[in-house]
């Protein structure tokens, strides 16, 4: 029998399948950290890694569900840990995945006190775990807090929160007496398979069936739906774009795969939804309407899990709630096959055209290294189970638009919440759930500045734990917070300015070796390719430390008459790099032409 509510919580979450937290102690969870380790003295789950910070924990609790598709949790202390862990878990929550964050709090003695490391948690976690957030005030409740945490998290695929005042983590456990006023809980939760009903499926198949040009935009919810969603794409002989969070739903060698759809997106993507005639969406919300279809453009039909984020961003004729696959496998006798025509032909030469844009504009030359060249270089390098991985900033540009994945591999980035700072926590998330799979973090240095840095350290202390240590960092050196240098410039025509945007100058490569890793600086060209050989050998974790010029422009796929005249205006108004990026912006838009611009 455990004896107190911590061992009990402990092994509880064990039974919920749960093998292992991230965390960050503080004497608000002593008594859940006393259990944790009698639990792993006993050689007994869950296992703890420890992270830099609480937001980071949360980051690789995040990153672990959505690798595993289990529930992720993290555990943080009371007061200053409690706040720390909020922006990894709305990073959850804005991606739909599963975390449950345990944290702790004073003692029920003193509570109401003002007390030291005293906070409101309930209402400070009330907007992020809305699903579930609860304070356990005595022995007997424990058991279904965690139950209904772990199954409303993984029901609802959200953050929830379990608030643990310290001085009940030591009281002896005691389970619910049989009588009025007590709760009594199971472990489990296996998700349904959720079907919209004939009538829907056979409206929904009439709208496909009629429609001549039919184009397919699918997101997280199709990852485990491809093979469905690629028989359908077939049938229908329609163009698929993907979403950022669904870039491995199909892979990018698939001729009518036209890539990432939106601002950091194609322009085969863009023609496909200016172009067609019928759109279905398959488990994507997807925000940006002007990269859909006008409305009245298109017919279309929506399918996805949740019935709150269906039907919000095209006026659909049909919207379907279920599950990816189980629809898409009940349509599929609903559906005619259509003839091999002139839109498939023409997606697929648009197709083709745009990946010899990709590999020109690598080849730009800059100063010192043209960023897409990185990507452009590691793409058939990619080990088919490879994990890649993207910050905010420039690299996510690069990473939707120029790498080529296939869909045995997996990607992600902050999707919803676009945070910074994810990158390498992601990828020590990914590592602790997939030992073996090479993994790519692509940051920016700003990124590597907020919260990489630190979270290497945790990578040192970890990688001989994985088996294979191949966890490879590539940090885009500019020294600038380019993503937004360039949203100033193309959004609001406004100019970057050095206190604004420069980065402080650091050698990552260096760092990488100081701590014990292998660090790879990179400012040529040529030194690319054998850069990522190395890495994708080597027998330690490695920095890609690429020296890369912020001038290369992460273009839209296509650009408005709003954003050059925004952009137009950032020249004139004297933004202090004008020189450089404006010649990189032509040569980008027109190879081939290098104007002589006044610096
Ligand atoms: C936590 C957080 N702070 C600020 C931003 C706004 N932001 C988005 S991208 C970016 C610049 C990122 O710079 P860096 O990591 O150096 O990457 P680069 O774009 O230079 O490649 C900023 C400041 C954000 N998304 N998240
Ligand atoms: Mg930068």
């Amino acid at each position: 029998m455990p004896s107190n509510v911590s061992d009990y919580l402990c092994r509880r979450l064990v039974e919920w399948g749960v093998t292992r937290l991230f965390w960050y102690p503080g004497d608000g969870i002593n008594g859940i950290l006393g259990a944790l380790n009698r639990a792993n003295r006993d050689g007994k789950k869950p296992q703890f890694v420890q992270s830099r910070h609480e937001e980071m924990a949360a980051f690789m609790a995040c990153a672990h569900a959505k690798f595993t598709g289990t529930l992720g949790v993290c555990l943080a202390t009371s007061g200053p840990g409690a706040i720390h862990l909020l922006n990894g878990l709305y990073d959850a929550k804005m991606d739909h995945q599963p975390v449950l964050a345990i944290v702790g709090q004073a003692a029920r003695t003193a509570l109401g006190g003002d007390y030291q490391q005293e906070v409101d948690l309930p209402t400070l976690f009330k907007d992020v775990a809305h699903e579930y957030v609860h304070t356990a005030m005595s022995p007997e409740q424990m058991r279904h807090l965690v139950d209904r945490a772990a199954r409303i998290a993984l029901a609802e695929r959200t953050p929830t929160c379990l608030i643990v005042p310290k001085d009940l983590q030591e009281e002896p456990y005691e389970a619910p007496p049989h009588k009025h006023d007590t709760v009594h809980t199971s472990v489990g939760y296996a998700a349904p398979r959720l079907l919209p009903a004939d009538e829907q499926l056979r409206r929904a198949a009439e709208i496909l069936n009629a429609g001549e040009r039919v184009a397919i935009l699918a997101g997280a919810g199709a990852l485990g739906a491809a093979a469905e969603l690629e028989y359908v794409a077939n049938l229908l002989q329609a163009g698929v774009a993907k979403a950022l969070l669904g870039r491995t739903v199909i892979g990018d060698d698939v001729p009518f795969v036209t890539g990432s759809i939106g601002l950091l997106g194609t322009k085969p993507s863009w023609d496909l939804m200016m172009d067609c005639d019928t759109l279905l969406v398959v488990g994507s919300s997807f925000p940006y309407s002007e990269f859909l279809p006008k409305e009245g453009q298109a017919r279309g039909v929506q399918i996805d899990i949740d019935p709150r984020l269906i039907g919000i961003r095209y006026p659909m004729d049909v919207n379907l709630v279920g599950d990816a696959r189980a629809t898409l496998r009940a349509l599929i006798p609903m559906l005619r096959e259509k003839p091999r025509g002139e839109w498939r032909a023409k997606i697929e030469r648009g197709v083709g055209e745009w990946w010899k844009l990709m590999e020109e504009r690598s080849r730009i030359p800059a100063k010192p290294i043209n960023p897409q060249r990185l990507f452009w270089e590691l793409s058939p390098r990619l080990p088919s189970d490879a994990i890649v991985i993207a910050d905010s900033g420039s690299s996510a540009n690069w990473f939707a638009r120029d790498l080529k994945m296939r869909s045995t591999m997996s990607a992600t980035l902050s999707g919803g919440l676009a945070t910074m700072g994810c990158g390498v926590p992601y990828a020590i998330g990914a590592k602790f759930a997939h030992p073996a799979r090479p993994t790519i973090a692509c940051v920016g240095d700003g990124a590597m500045q907020m919260n990489g840095m630190a979270e290497l350290l945790t990578v040192k202390r970890y990688w001989r734990d994985w088996g294979d240590p191949r966890l490879i960092v590539l940090v885009l050196n500019n020294s600038d917070l380019n993503q937004v240098t360039w949203e100033m410039r193309a959004m609001a025509g406004d100019t970057r300015y050095e206190a604004s945007q420069d980065l402080p100058a650091m050698n990552y490569a260096a760092y990488a070796e100081e701590i014990g890793l292998r660090g790879i600086r990179v400012e040529r060209p040529e030194a690319i390719g054998p850069a990522w050989d190395a890495a994708l050998t080597s027998d330690r974790p490695v920095v890609i430390d690429a020296v890369v010029d912020p001038d290369v422009p992460p273009l839209p796929p296509h650009i408005t008459l709003d954003q050059s005249k925004a952009f137009l205006m950032s020249v004139l108004r004297g933004d202090d790099r004008r020189g450089g990026f404006v010649k990189q912006a032509i040569e980008h838009m027109f190879p081939g032409l290098s104007p002589k611009v006044p610096a």
